[in-house]
């Protein structure tokens, strides 16, 4: 039988293994996708209790969830970059699922661990688990119940239009049952799949040719994830995703200090983007203010809450080094990277990042932050320093 480590489908990675370091090696540090095999999921209780024969167990998942309020998007009604959302329970969409499945409506973004944290459906994969947005939005803002964990449940043909993650994120998705056709393709190609008014394209299986001329030159990365594989999305890595047959799917939007400096930059052109639509009203009172606002709305965070972001993970990082029985939050959250050089890469990756906003001039108009980013870098240039003497005895 062919050995499937290693092999490449369609030009995707598979492994059927693979340790924490050849993830970083092979696929976090050069941002490329890899698809894992099922055995990493074959535990869970999702694939068990929620599946029965291969197809989705609904009387079970019914008698789990029936009241819980869902977000169902209505596949074959487009709403400006996404599809229409209606809200619905649970009991109420599995029915439309099985008696209506022409009307192709699609659970997406049931933030499923918040609404059940005490059932422990999944595990995130070790490599996967380094991922310091749910564990910020976990312990670190204690005035948000927000987080960036997924379960996506739907028919054969319901899809996600063509679309990059939130933050410029990575995402891991994994299939609980059913199959979904990806369709990937690499950062460094928007000019080809956008409009000249800036829109890009919704749909790469079906769209105007004269308004995307060059849409035929995008490389694609096309493949097929099977019932229990993950996928790994690297950051900046725009996709489009088809169900075929019925689809359960777990997935996460998460970064590290491998992609640190992708969201930066994607939160610094956001910015640009925000202070150029508004730079005829730049004289108005709370100028500053009121781009952060809409930085917020259109992005989902401001520079305000990354500069939080950054000094609550480097106070986590510094608190492993610090304390003799390491940071419980770490340890709780992600287990697996808290080697010495984890610890001192995470911190120098936060400072390097740190560096590029000391020399922003929209982080330095903003007053209190600026002030905020010079103190953090000298606090955490102080705790490197003497890591690092450390770690050379
Ligand atoms: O499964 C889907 O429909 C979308 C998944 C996705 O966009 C992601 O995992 O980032
Ligand atoms: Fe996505």
């Amino acid at each position: 039988m062919q050995q499937r480590d290693n092999l490449m489908e369609n030009n995707i990675e598979r492994r059927d293994s693979l340790d924490i370091d050849e993830f970083v090696r092979d696929f976090l540090e050069p941002n490329v996708p890899v698809v894992l095999g099922p055995a990493f999921t074959k535990d869970w209780i999702a694939r068990n209790e929620w599946v029965v024969d291969g197809r989705p167990n609904f009387a079970r998942l019914v008698e789990l969830y029936h009241n819980t309020v869902v977000q169902v998007a209505e596949c074959d009604t487009a709403f400006f970059t996404d599809q229409k959302r209606v809200e619905m329970s649970f009991s109420e969409f599995v029915k439309q699922w099985q008696e209506n499945p022409q009307s192709r409506l699609y659970c997406k973004d049931w933030h499923f661990t918040k609404s059940n944290p005490e059932f422990c459906a999944y595990v995130p994969l070790p490599c996967l688990s380094n991922d310091w947005i749910n564990l910020f939005y976990d312990y670190g803002i204690l005035s948000s119940d927000d987080d960036y964990r997924f379960c996506y449940m739907g028919g054969d043909g319901t899809w996600t239009p063509f679309h990059e993650d939130v933050f410029r994120s990575y995402s891991w998705s994994a299939n609980i049952c059913g199959e979904k056709r990806w369709t990937l393709v690499a950062p460094g190609q928007n000019c080809l799949f956008t409009d000249s008014l800036g829109n890009w394209v919704y749909n790469l299986d079906d769209y105007n040719e004269q308004q995307f001329p060059r849409l035929k030159e995008v490389q694609k990365l096309e493949f097929v994830q099977r019932a229990g594989e993950t996928v790994f999305v690297p950051s900046g890595w725009w996709h489009q995703v088809r169900n075929v047959g019925d689809t359960i799917s777990i997935n996460h939007n998460w970064a590290n200090e491998f992609n640190l400096r992708f969201l930066y930059a994607r939160l610094s052109s956001d910015m640009k983007a925000v202070r150029h639509a508004l730079r005829d009203v730049t004289d108005m009172d709370g100028f500053e203010g009121q781009v952060q606002l809409v930085l917020r709305a259109d992005s989902g965070t401001d520079y305000r809450n990354f500069i939080q972001f950054l000094r609550y993970m480097a106070g986590l990082y510094i608190r492993e080094i610090d304390e003799p029985e390491g940071c419980p939050e770490l340890l709780r959250f992600d287990p697996y990277f808290r080697s010495a050089s984890s610890v001192q890469r995470a911190l120098e990756r936060i400072n390097s990042v740190l560096d590029m906003l000391e020399q922003d001039d929209a982080a330095l108009n903003l007053e209190d932050i600026a002030s905020d980013i010079v103190e953090l870098r000298s606090h955490l240039g102080t705790h490197l320093q003497s890591f690092k003497k450390l770690l050379a005895q």
